[in-house]
C-alpha cells in the first residue's frame, strides 16, 4: 500500500463507474464511503444486493463490506478525497445536462476540509470543472489549488469488463493545478496498473469526450457503409474483416443503432460546444440515430417479399450491447418501437434482464419465439450466438431470420430450415429464398 495513501474516500453516486470504483479502493485497504440518493439502492448495497449487473462486482462488493472498508449511505461524510461518478445525461434537445454534477458538488462543500481533493470521474462536456464545479466549490472558503485540489480522472471502462479494465487502462487525469493531478495520480495508482498520464482539467474533459466521438463516427462509417453494401451484391461484414487487415485500418462495426449512456450521449457535448465546427459529429449522430428506423424498415421489407403483410417479430435483446442488463439509450427499444409504427405485433427476451421492464417483453425465450413470422436479433448477447436453431422452438412454422450484428452462423439457422438474413449483406437480399 502507499504510504501517502488517504485514510478515506467519500465517492458520490453508486452506479455503474461510482461503485466498482468504490470497492476497488475499498478492497485496497482505503477505506470508502459510498453515497447515493437512491435509498433503494443504498439499501440494497448494504445488504450486498447489486442493483446493476456487472462481472466480478458481487464478490468484490461482499469483500469490501465484510472486511468493514465500505459503507454506504444517502448523504456525504467528512473524508480526505471526494469522488463524483454522477451520471451527466443530455437534454431532450440534446445540450448537457450538468445539474447532477452541480449538486454532488454541492452537497459536498459542508464536508470539504484543507487539504481534500476533490475528483470528477463523469463525462462532461470541457469546461464543466472550470464553469460548474470550481463557482460550486469556492463557496468552501477554500483556496482552490493551496487548500483544495480538484482534479477531472473519467472512467474509461467499458460495461462488462470494469474490472478488468479499472486495473489495467491507461488513465488520463487532469488538474487544475499540476499538484491537484500528481495527488490524483497517487490516489489511482492504489489499484491502476495502467500509465497515468497527466495533463489540465480541460484537455482531460476533452479526451475522453473525443475518445467516444471517435467511436460513434466510426460506427456511423460502418453503417454507411452497410447501406451502400444493401445496394450492392455485398456482405458488408465480410467486406469490412478484409479491410481490416490493412494495418492502418480499423473499421467499426454496423447495427441497428448505438446505445448506452456514453457513446450516444458525448459527441453532442462537441456539438453544442462548438456547432459550426462539428457538421461530421453531429451528422454521425443523426446517421446512428436513424439505424432502428433502417432496421424496421428492412425487417418489414424482408416480410413482404415473403408474402406477409403486418406480422409478429420477435426481437431478440433489449440490452443495448452484449452480455451487459442496461437497457438506457437501447437501439432494441427503438427499433421495437419502430417496428409497432409500421403496424408490426412485436414480442421481445433478453436473458440479461432478469424484471420485466419493457411491455414487449416476454419471461422466456419460448414464449417470445412463438408462432413469429421475424426473428430480429438486437443484441449479441453470448447465449443467443450459443443458440442450437436446431432447438429453438417457433411453433408451426420456421420464421425469417434478421441478424442485424452478424451473430448467428448462418450454415447452421439455413440448415435448420430457417431463412436467414444479415442487416448490411447484399448478397442475400431475400428474393432468391421467395
Ligand atoms: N457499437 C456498434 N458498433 C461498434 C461498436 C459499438 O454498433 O463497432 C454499439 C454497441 O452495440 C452499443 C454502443 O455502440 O450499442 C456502445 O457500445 P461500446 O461497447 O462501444 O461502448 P460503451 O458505451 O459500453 O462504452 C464506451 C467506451 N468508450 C470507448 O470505447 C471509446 C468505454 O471505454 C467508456 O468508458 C464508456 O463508453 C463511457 O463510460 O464513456
Amino acid at each position: 500500500m502507499n504510504t501517502n495513501q488517504p485514510k478515506n474516500i467519500c465517492v458520490i453516486g453508486l452506479g455503474y463507474i461510482g461503485l466498482p470504483t468504490a470497492v476497488m479502493f475499498a478492497n485496497s485497504g482505503v477505506r470508502v464511503h459510498g453515497m447515493d440518493v437512491n435509498e433503494k439502492a443504498v439499501n440494497m448495497i448494504a445488504n450486498k444486493q447489486l442493483h446493476i449487473e456487472e462481472n466480478g462486482l458481487q464478490e468484490r462488493l461482499e469483500e469490501a463490506i465484510d472486511k468493514g472498508y465500505f459503507t454506504v449511505s444517502t448523504q456525504p461524510v467528512e473524508a480526505d478525497v471526494y469522488i463524483v461518478a454522477v451520471p451527466s445525461p443530455i437534454n431532450p434537445d440534446n445540450t448537457a445536462n450538468l445539474e447532477y454534477i452541480r449538486k454532488a458538488t454541492a452537497s459536498i462543500v459542508p464536508y470539504l476540509k484543507k487539504g481534500a481533493l476533490v475528483i470528477l470521474e463523469s463525462t462532461v462536456p470541457p469546461k464543466t470543472v472550470e464553469n460548474v464545479m470550481l463557482p460550486e466549490l469556492r463557496k468552501s472558503n477554500l483556496e482552490l489549488g493551496v487548500d483544495l485540489f480538484v482534479s477531472h480522472s473519467p472512467e474509461r471502462v467499458i460495461p462488462g469488463k470494469i474490472f478488468e479494465e479499472l486495473i489495467n487502462n491507461d488513465r488520463i487525469v487532469g488538474g487544475i493545478t499540476p499538484e491537484s493531478a500528481e495527488m490524483t495520480k497517487e490516489l489511482y495508482q492504489t489499484f491502476v496498473q495502467g500509465e497515468i498520464h497527466l495533463t489540465d482539467a480541460t484537455t482531460a474533459e476533452l479526451v475522453k469526450v473525443m475518445e467516444n466521438t471517435y467511436r460513434d463516427v466510426n460506427i456511423a462509417f460502418a453503417n454507411e457503409l452497410a447501406k451502400i453494401a444493401e445496394t450492392i451484391d455485398v456482405d458488408i461484414w465480410e467486406a469490412i474483416r478484409f479491410a481490416n487487415f490493412h494495418p492502418r485500418v480499423n473499421i467499426h462495426t454496423p447495427g441497428p443503432g448505438v446505445g448506452g449512456h456514453c457513446i450516444a450521449v458525448d459527441p453532442w457535448f462537441l456539438v453544442e460546444l462548438s456547432p459550426e465546427n462539428s457538421d461530421i459529429i453531429k451528422k454521425s449522430r443523426l446517421t446512428n440515430n436513424g439505424m432502428p428506423k433502417f432496421t424496421a424498415q428492412k425487417a418489414q421489407a424482408l416480410l413482404e417479399q415473403h408474402g406477409i403483410q403486418g406480422g409478429n417479430v420477435a426481437v431478440l435483446g433489449l440490452a443495448f450491447k452484449a452480455d451487459v442488463d442496461d437497457l438506457r439509450e437501447s437501439p432494441s427499444t427503438e427499433v421495437i418501437k419502430e417496428l409497432q409504427n409500421l403496424n408490426l405485433q412485436v414480442t421481445s427476451f433478453d436473458p440479461h434482464i432478469k424484471e420485466l421492464q419493457h411491455p414487449t417483453q416476454r419471461a422466456s425465450l419460448g414464449e417470445a419465439l412463438q408462432d413469429v413470422d421475424l426473428i430480429v436479433l438486437t443484441t449479441d448477447h453470448t447465449e443467443f450466438k450459443n443458440l442450437n436453431p436446431e432447438t429453438v422452438n417457433t411453433g408451426d412454422t420456421k420464421p425469417l431470420v434478421l441478424d442485424t450484428k452478424n451473430a448467428l452462423n448462418r450454415d447452421k439457422w439455413e440448415q435448420a430450415g430457417f431463412r436467414f438474413f444479415k442487416l448490411g449483406d447484399g448478397k442475400n437480399k431475400g428474393l432468391s429464398s421467395i
